[in-house]
């Protein structure tokens, strides 16, 4: 068991914004299979239905994708929350998106009679015009909106970061600034992929966002960033496929983290993830995984 920004989850496994998070019986699911926590879809305030196909292919080093934020509205997903609420034993963060405070505010209450256990803030998304990175770069604009959020619900507000950035910190520092309870880190990398026999970009947007285990280290970086300058937790993300990932990633400074990409190799890695850090942990003679959160910046 782990206290995350007031939550308790049973162990430190979450399910990622994006996967396998669209409806109700998916988000019960996972939370059956084992996480700790799951994340829904991103929502925001109008239906939208993404960006043209492809919007996801696998390469050899991860997925690229350009979905580009589909989803039924708040209202349209209201139900679904509300059953993965009653169906679900762990906490369940709703992701949620908009082009400013107002409407971050608008999706956010139009959310809260279903009761999520938390917010995540997605200002991080690589390929959606006027929403995620094109406002999560501007640590102006994060802040204002995390404060937005933050005055108006009353369970915790996390932040997801884009790593599309100079500096990642500065921005982990406006959502802080902002009264986030915590970020999560990271988003999906920027990315492209091109048909050498066409010369066409192969994604319907051109470009996208790279997640996988190719994106790991970079996800490593900025936690461990994120962790030196913070008061607040780091909840990492990014390439987590095995429990030595997940055990990089929290000696990283990450208090819990996320698994997308990986879902789709079986929805067991969360028990698997789960199991062997406890082992690890065990096996080292740490009580608990705060025995090596950010063991990394203890090394000189
Ligand atoms: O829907 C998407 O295209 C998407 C989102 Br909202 C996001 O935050 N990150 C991503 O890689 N894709």
């Amino acid at each position: 068991m782990i206290t995350l920004t007031g939550l308790k989850l049973k162990n430190p496994t979450i399910l990622a914004a994006g996967i396998m998070g669209t409806t109700g019986a998916s988000l019960v699911r996972m939370a059956n299979e084992g996480a700790g926590a799951v994340v829904t879809k991103s929502i925001g305030a109008e239906p939208k239905e993404g960006h043209p196909n492809p919007s996801m292919i696998q390469l050899e080093c991860g997925f690229l994708n350009a979905m580009g934020l589909p989803n039924p509205s708040y209202d349209g997903f209201l139900q679904e929350l509300e059953f993965a609420k009653n169906g679900s034993s762990v906490p369940v963060i709703a992701s949620i998106f908009g082009g400013d405070a107002d409407e971050f505010l608008r999706v956010a209450e139009g959310l809260s009679p279903a009761k999520p256990d938390a917010f995540e803030l997605n200002v991080s998304c690589p390929h959606a015009e006027g929403y995620g990175a094109m406002i999560g770069t501007d640590p102006y604009v994060v802040e204002e909106i995390t404060r937005a959020v933050c005055d108006s619900v009353d369970v915790p507000v996390w932040v997801k970061l884009t790593p599309n950035v100079t500096d990642i910190v500065a921005i982990g520092e406006a959502a802080e600034r902002g009264g986030a309870d915590g970020v999560v880190a990271i988003n999906t990398v920027r990315a492209m992929a091109i048909d050498i026999a066409t010369g066409y970009p192969i994604l319907g947007n051109r470009f996208g966002g790279l997640s996988g285990s190719a994106i790991r280290p970079i996800a490593v970086k900025c936690v461990y960033d994120l962790y030196a300058a913070l008061d607040i937790p780091v909840i990492g993300v990014g390439g987590v496929s095995g429990w030595q990932d997940a055990v990089e990633m929290i000696m990283a400074g990450a208090s819990a983290v996320q698994i997308g990409s990986a879902v789709s190799g079986g929805v067991g890695v969360f028990g698997t993830i789960a199991d062997g850090i406890d082992k690890y942990l065990d096996e080292n003679g740490y009580t608990g995984v705060e025995g090596i959160i950010g063991l990394a910046h203890e090394v000189i």
